[in-house]
């Protein structure tokens, strides 16, 4: 049987995980969850009740996309993304999931975090992205010449930052990053793992990920 994957579209997490699915050339059964009406069975399989979760047999799952990403990745890595010193790529991947994601969840969702204004976040997340600068500035890509982990591990939560204010984004001294960015969002994979799905109920016909051509 095929491994079942709960998903969210938009959710950068989501994203990351299904690209290393499609890159490894592996199916599985796609169910798109509601945030704010998360199926039962979801919830009672990872009661921590994020997205993307990956169901195995006998109830056993992957709770953390990095763990999806890595598991895809040692079934079959045809494009060499674990090709790269894995602690370096962890700490830059860690530096997104932290620092990074703390900033753009503020930059993103002012009237959330009222404290402090989105603007201040926004340039306190640049920090992170003037470090991916740095490393672009030789290569097209974080570690190399070509996309590894970290690029496809870090690419979705730089989008959602490039899109809360496209036009502030153009402007900034980012011309890298914009760069290496619209590359990623060139490549046939990410149209590739962002096909809509209808949500997932009860007693839905199953449907698959990468979607049937
Ligand atoms: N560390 C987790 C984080 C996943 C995560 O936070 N996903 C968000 C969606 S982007 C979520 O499910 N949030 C729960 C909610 O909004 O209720 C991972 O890497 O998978």
């Amino acid at each position: 049987m095929f491994p079942r994957l709960y998903s969210f579209r938009r959710c950068p997490y989501a994203i990351r995980a299904r690209l290393a699915i499609a890159s490894a050339g592996l199916r599985c059964e796609l169910r798109e969850v509601v945030l704010r009406n998360k199926p039962e069975a979801l919830l009672a399989l990872s009661p921590k009740g994020t997205v993307p979760v990956l169901e195995f047999q006998e109830g056993q799952a992957l709770e953390e996309s990095l763990d999806i990403m890595r598991w895809a990745l040692h079934q079959h890595d045809p494009e060499g993304w674990l090709d790269a010193d894995d602690a370096e790529m962890m700490s830059l991947i860690r530096e997104n999931d932290e620092p990074f994601k703390f900033h753009l969840d503020r930059a993103k969702y002012p009237h959330r975090y009222p404290e402090a204004s989105g603007m201040d976040h926004r340039h306190e997340a640049c920090g992170f992205l003037l470090r991916l600068e740095e490393r672009l500035r030789n290569h097209t890509h974080l570690f190399d010449n070509r996309p590894r982990l970290a690029d496809m591990a870090i690419f979705p939560f730089v989008r959602q930052f490039a899109r809360i204010d496209p036009e502030w984004f153009q402007e900034t001294n980012l011309s890298h990053v914009r760069r290496w960015l619209e590359g990623c969002l060139a490549s046939p994979l990410f149209p590739s793992v962002m096909a809509k799905y209808e949500p997932w109920a009860v007693g839905a016909k199953p449907v698959f990920f990468p979607a049937e051509s």
